[in-house]
């Protein structure tokens, strides 16, 4: 594979977390490592053992194939293989795929001498993950509350999931969860704009610069935030998107049992009303 000048460059040597030199190569373009040895390893079984569950079920519609946890009554213990179990091997290949992949991030990160941003921001999207298939379950007593592994059937377990809390856009966290994922696509969408528009000038005209932005923004809303500060804004935003999602759910069951919209009751009882 073609390589860019200046590739070669940053093909040095070191960084690695675990294993020295022995994995320390690249593939093509791709750096390897350990950890992207136990990526490629954790991936490649459990699309395997999901290839293998939709055979079971004998599904040929890729929209009808589901890989469910065990019955609520097996509760915290390893379920047999046809009856949950390939929905436990599942999750742990998942999860050793996430957390070889932040791994592998980070010996890159390492490596170039850059800062820990691009793991640190990937783990809440781990966390979030691991927040809904073993947090939450482990809070309340069994892997029955993971949601199943199916195009469709993980659609239906969010739909009955938040049914069972009556309204859950009365969640507060989920509401904030919302709320900064809208506001991400605010800023993404402010962002992407105003960059384009900067360096795609009318033709004829010179590309223009981060004093245009700034301009723009001021004359605009009376503010601009600045080129860093606008990057810091929506890794900030994406990131709490991602954590008010895992705590939405998880406080849902084990620190809250009763219909959301009951929940905001504490406003209704403050002394002051009566
Ligand atoms: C900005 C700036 C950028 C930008 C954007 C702004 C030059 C290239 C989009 C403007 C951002 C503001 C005013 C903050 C908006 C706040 C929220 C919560 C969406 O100033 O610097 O760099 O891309």
């Amino acid at each position: 594979m073609a390589m860019l000048s200046f590739e070669q460059k940053y093909r040095v040597r070191g960084g690695t977390l675990i294993g020295g030199d022995l994995f320390d190569f690249w593939v093509g373009p791709f750096y390897v490592g350990f950890f992207g040895v136990t990526t490629i390893f954790c991936s490649v079984l459990g699309t395997a053992l999901i290839v293998y569950g939709a055979v079971l079920q004998g599904e040929a519609n890729i929209w009808r194939i589901s890989i469910a946890p065990p019955d609520i009554s097996y509760g915290l213990a390893f379920a047999p293989l046809k009856a949950g179990g390939l929905w436990q091997l599942i999750t742990m290949c998942a999860i050793g795929a996430f957390v070889s992949w932040a791994l592998r991030q980070a010996e890159i990160a390492r490596k170039l001498g850059m800062g820990m941003h691009i793991p640190f921001a990937y783990s809440f999207a781990v966390f979030a993950y691991i927040t809904l298939v073993v947090i939450r379950p482990v809070l309340m007593g069994a892997w029955g509350f993971g949601f199943p592994y199916g195009i469709l059937s993980h659609l239906d377990w969010v739909s009955n999931t938040g049914y069972q809390y009556l309204h859950f856009h009365y969640n507060p966290a989920h509401m904030l969860a919302v709320s900064f994922f809208f506001t991400t696509a605010l800023a993404v969408g402010l962002h992407g704009s105003l960059v384009l528009s900067a360096l795609n000038p009318r033709a004829g005209e010179t590309v223009k610069t981060a004093e245009h932005e700034n301009s723009y923004f001021r004359d605009a809303v009376g503010y601009s935030i600045g080129t860093l500060g606008i990057h810091r804004l929506g890794l900030f935003l994406a990131l709490s998107a991602a954590f008010w999602s895992a705590i939405c759910i998880v406080i849902s069951g084990p620190f809250w049992t009763g219909g959301w919209p009951q929940w905001w009751d504490w406003w209704l009882n403050l002394p002051i009303w009566h």
